[in-house]
């Protein structure tokens, strides 16, 4: 596993469409395509598999962000114009294979979302695992209105975090939602004001870099598995994620500390 980008031969300087900087155990990337809204061009969608599936291993966490005045503005509507259905779904898998990678890999992903965060890029979101919406931010599925569907996941994945209802019915009638509305119906996690969605995000990234390596890895692979699980495989596969976790010596030192007075209480913030 490379320890940094730069070892990677190459790597960096293929990765154009994103600006990447490490700060400690944090990752940050940002999607650069600034004049184009940060529409998801074949060659953003490679860039960020790539950035994923090359995470350096000493980066405990990734925030991903956007330049300029919006997050992202979904599928890049210049570049299915000539697809074959055939091309169309090979297109909608190199989508899935980037953000499988994203919510399946190894670090907590925490967005920080501003502007547009509509269509494909509303499927990016929320392939990552927290998301801090600025005030600017609003989202839509404009799908519906172009005479497409999601492609990257979004049938999949916004369900899961707003209803079917609700998404139904952004499709259709093409529905926004603003940033307060998003964080009521679960789009986001946190709200804050514009220009405050980094720092946030930095420190929430710094404090789950900080958790113990199996903790995280039941939270990010085996929670999403296990709300998907009837309850009897459910209860089964958690009794044994959390022997895992527990048995661990990053769990029991943890522990200990506590014990003798050495780890912090939980406390309201
Ligand atoms: C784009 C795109 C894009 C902007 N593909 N070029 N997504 C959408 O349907 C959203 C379409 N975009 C918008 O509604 C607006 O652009 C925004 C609300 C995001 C931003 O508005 P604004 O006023 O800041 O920017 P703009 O003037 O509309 O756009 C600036 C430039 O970005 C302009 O190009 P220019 O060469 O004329 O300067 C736009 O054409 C370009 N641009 N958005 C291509 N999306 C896996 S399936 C997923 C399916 C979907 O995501 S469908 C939803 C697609």
């Amino acid at each position: 596993m490379p320890t940094s980008f730069r070892e990677v031969t190459g790597l960096l300087a293929q990765l154009d469409l994103l600006r990447i900087a490490q700060r400690g155990a944090v990752l940050h990337l940002r999607l650069n395509r600034p004049d184009k809204r940060n529409a998801i061009s074949d060659a953003l969608v490679a860039q960020l598999q790539t950035a994923f599936v090359n995470l350096p291993e000493t980066a405990r966490a990734v925030v991903l962000s956007g330049e300029g005045d919006h997050f992202c503005a979904g599928l890049d509507l210049s570049a299915l114009g000539d697809h074959s259905v055939a091309e169309g779904i090979f297109h909608s898998r190199s989508w899935h294979a980037a953000f499988e990678q994203i919510q399946f890999g190894r670090v907590p992903v925490i967005a920080v979302l501003h502007g547009a965060v509509v269509g494909g890029g509303l499927e990016l979101a929320s392939a990552t695992h927290i998301r801090v919406a600025e005030a600017s931010t609003f989202y839509g599925l404009p799908e519906g209105q172009r005479g497409l569907f999601v492609g990257g996941g979004g049938s999949a994945r916004v369900p899961r975090l707003i209803g079917a209802a609700r998404m139904t019915d952004m499709m259709l009638t093409g529905r926004v939602y603003d940033a307060a509305e998003g964080l009521n119906i679960g789009l986001s996690q946190y709200l804050v004001e514009d220009g405050k969605g980094l720092e946030k995000a930095l420190a929430l990234a710094e404090k789950v870099a900080a958790n113990a390596p199996l903790s995280t890895f039941a939270v990010l692979h085996a929670l999403p598995r296990i709300a998907d699980m009837n309850r009897s495989d459910g209860l089964f596969t958690e009794s044994l994620m959390a022997a895992i976790a527990s048995g661990d010596p990053a769990a029991k030192g943890r522990m200990r500390a506590f014990l003798d007075g050495k780890a912090g209480k939980v406390a309201k913030s």
